[in-house]
């Protein structure tokens, strides 16, 4: 290789090395290679050769366009390198850091219960209906076919507010059928809804809060009967017990508001003293239910000879202390915490039929 070429290689060596970018390079590339660049300099004094050492100097030229072009991509692989380097450095996230500590709340067993009740109807196609606390007599025992003289509107077992001027008194609801009443009330047919929520009575004792919780559920339509009632409950049991094989049973009983009415007991065996739901011979009530009375839809404008449903109640404490083996009623409102980490549930442990309604 001639003089000139060998120093233009050593000259495009150093200054490949020296570059820092790609970008840079690319400037070098220009120099050597490109339109105005080095090599084509020297391509263009051919013409001015003899042919028989143009042909040689050609040749010569064309080894050395080669050569640089394998320095240029030597080097450019090498520059993309370090650059990818350089940005993995730079995007580094440090996936050892500990995870935030877990909130330290946690869900009250009530609320979780609520939340699986609410689940497994709406499923069903029902939805949630709110009403007030403080409520009328109407609305509470009236329009439910509860007489004057009915126990439940004793002093001694309704909490009544003080005297309003024209002698009538609010009370705090005693069960939330009223939320159903105004329900019924506000529209026609077809109805499917449930209302949770809280209920007071004047009563505390080893079983009884003098505030505790219920769902009531209630549906209204042209044909619905006994059996919708039956299969809508059992299904309703097996769900939230998480078992196909609890035993229902529907026992005859009485309610004003609801003709037949029934309370429903579900199977569970007390082998060893310790209680346990399923097969085992042993009966547990858990709630009551029958097809509405006729004086109740017509208290609510809604005419017995069309329409005809079922409604059923549920106590939420007591079916939570089946669920979740709390023995005593009391502690659910002692805001206990150790209680509560023990009994309760994470906040994000939603309650699904899919995803599942405990973890
Ligand atoms: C129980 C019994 C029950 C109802 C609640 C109801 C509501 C309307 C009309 C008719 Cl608006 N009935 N509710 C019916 C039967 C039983 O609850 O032992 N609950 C804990």
């Amino acid at each position: 290789m001639s003089n000139d070429l060998i120093q233009l290689e050593a000259w495009l060596t150093e200054a490949a090395m020296a570059a820092t970018s790609v970008g840079t390079l690319d400037t070098v590339r220009v120099e050597t290679l490109g339109k105005k660049g080095r090599l084509t300099a020297l391509l263009k004094e051919l013409g001015t050769l003899a042919p028989d050492q143009r042909a040689q100097r050609g040749a010569e030229l064309n080894v050395f366009k080669q050569r640089a072009t394998e320095i240029l991509e030597r080097r450019q692989a090498e520059l993309r390198d370090a650059e990818v380097e350089a940005r993995l450095a730079a995007e580094r996230i440090d996936v050892t850091l500990t995870v935030r500590p877990e909130t330290e709340g946690r869900v009250h067993p009530v609320s979780q219960t609520m939340d699986e009740i609410i689940a497994i109807f709406g499923q069903m196609g029902f939805t949630v209906a709110e009403g007030p606390d403080i409520e009328d007599d109407f609305h509470n025992f009236t329009a439910l076919n509860i007489p004057p003289e009915h126990p439940a509107r004793q002093m001694h077992d309704t909490f009544y507010l003080p005297e309003q001027s024209g002698g009538s008194r609010f009370l705090l609801r005693t069960h939330t059928s009223p939320v159903q009443i105004r329900t019924m009330r506000a529209g026609q047919p077809p109805i499917r809804i449930i209302a949770p929520g809280r209920t007071y009575r004047c009563d505390s004792d080893m079983t009884h809060t003098p505030m505790f919780h219920q769902v009531e559920g209630l549906v209204i339509d042209r044909t619905t009967h006994f059996g919708h009632l039956k299969g809508c409950i059992i299904e309703f049991i097996r769900t939230y017990f998480e078992s196909g094989d609890v035993p229902v049973r529907f026992r005859p009983s009485f309610f004003p508001f609801t003709e037949p009415s029934a309370e429903v007991d579900i199977g569970c065996s007390r082998a060893g003293g310790e209680l346990k739901i399923g097969p085992g011979g042993g009966w547990l009530e858990i709630l009551g239910c029958g097809m509405v009375h006729p004086n109740v839809l017509r208290a609510c404008n809604i005419d017995p000879d069309v329409y005809q449903g079922f409604a059923f109640g549920v106590g939420i404490e007591r079916i939570a202390m089946l669920k979740y083996g709390i023995p005593d009623l009391r502690t659910f409102y002692e805001s206990d915490l150790r209680w509560l980490r023990h009994y309760g549930f994470a906040a994000l442990d939603v309650p699904t039929l899919t995803g599942g309604l405990t973890r």
